[in-house]
C-alpha cells in the first residue's frame, strides 16, 4: 500500500476535452459518406452508441444493433478495420488548428501536477496519433512529452470497462494503482480504472451526466478555474471550489 500520490492518469475523450459530439461523431459521419453509405450518427445516437468505448468496437456494436453484421462486404473485421481507418483520418483532419479546445482547468492542472513532480500518464481507448491531434494545438507541440507514458488503444485486446488499460499504464509507469489517482469522465471509464483499483476524480459531460459513478472518489462537472469552479454532483470537494494538486491529494488520502 503506498501513501503518498505519485501519479495522474488522465482518461482523453470526454475528460480532457469535449471530443465525441463535434469531433468524433463528425468523423465516423464523413468516413460513412466517403465509403457511400447512407449511415449518419445524429447528436444522440451517438450517445447511446457511447455505451460501447473504442471506435472499432462502437462500429460493431452498431451494426449488431442494425442487424447489419451479415450484410457489409465479408470479412466483416475487415470492413469495420477500413472504414475505421478512414474514421481516424477525417479525425485528424478535424483536429488540426485546436479546434476542440481543452475542457476549463485541463491546462491548469497539467501544469501545476509537472511543476510540483507528479508524475502524469495517458490512459485512453482511442489512438496515440489522435491524443497528438487533440493536444499539440492546444497545449503546444512539446506536450506529449508531459505524459511519461501514453496507454492507448490497441495495445490491449480489451478496452475500458475493462481494467487492461490502467493494468497497462500501471505498468509502465511501474507504480501500484494506489500510488495514483485517475481522472474519468464515463461510467465505461470509470469501471476500468476502479477495478484496476485506482482512485477516481470523474468530470463529467454532456454526455455522461446521470451515467452511475458510486465508485467514484468525487463527481464534478468540470475541473473548474479560480473564481469558475466546478459544482459537485457526488461526494465532498472540502473548501476546494477547483481541481488542483492539493484538492487531489486529499482526495487521495480519504
Ligand atoms: C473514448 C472512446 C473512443 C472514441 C473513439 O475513449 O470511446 O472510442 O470515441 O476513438 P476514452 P477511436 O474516453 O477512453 O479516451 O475511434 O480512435 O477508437
Ligand atoms: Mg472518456
Amino acid at each position: 500500500m503506498s501513501h503518498e500520490l505519485k501519479a495522474l492518469l488522465f482518461d482523453v475523450d470526454g475528460t480532457l476535452a469535449d471530443t465525441e459530439r463535434d469531433g468524433h461523431r463528425v468523423a465516423f459521419n464523413r468516413a460513412f459518406a466517403g465509403a457511400g453509405l447512407d449511415w449518419r450518427w445524429d447528436p444522440e445516437t451517438y450517445g447511446k452508441l457511447l455505451a460501447v468505448s473504442g471506435g472499432k468496437e462502437r462500429l460493431r456494436y452498431f451494426l449488431e444493433l442494425k442487424g447489419s453484421v451479415d450484410k457489409v462486404p465479408p470479412p466483416v473485421d475487415e470492413f469495420i478495420r477500413s472504414l475505421h481507418a478512414a474514421k481516424t483520418r477525417y479525425y485528424l483532419e478535424l483536429m488540426k488548428d485546436g479546434r476542440i479546445p481543452v475542457r476549463p482547468g485541463v491546462e491548469r492542472l497539467l501544469r501545476e501536477a509537472l511543476a510540483v513532480g507528479l508524475r502524469l500518464a495517458i490512459v485512453t481507448t482511442t489512438t496515440a496519433e489522435n491524443v497528438a491531434a487533440l493536444l499539440e494545438p492546444n497545449l503546444g507541440p512539446d506536450c506529449l512529452n508531459w505524459f511519461e507514458v501514453i496507454a492507448a488503444g490497441d495495445v490491449v485486446a480489451a478496452k475500458k470497462p475493462a481494467p487492461d488499460i490502467y493494468f497497462h499504464a500501471l505498468d509502465e509507469l511501474d507504480l501500484p494503482a494506489t500510488a495514483c489517482i485517475a481522472i474519468e469522465d464515463s461510467d465505461n471509464g470509470l469501471a476500468s480504472s476502479h477495478a484496476a483499483g485506482v482512485k477516481t476524480l470523474v468530470t463529467v459531460n454532456e454526455y455522461t451526466w446521470n451515467q452511475d459513478f458510486l465508485s467514484a472518489s468525487l463527481v464534478i462537472d468540470q475541473l473548474g478555474e479560480p473564481g469558475e469552479g466546478f459544482s459537485v454532483l457526488q461526494g465532498d470537494a472540502g473548501q476546494a471550489s477547483y481541481v488542483d494538486v492539493s484538492l487531489l491529494k486529499w482526495l487521495f488520502a480519504q
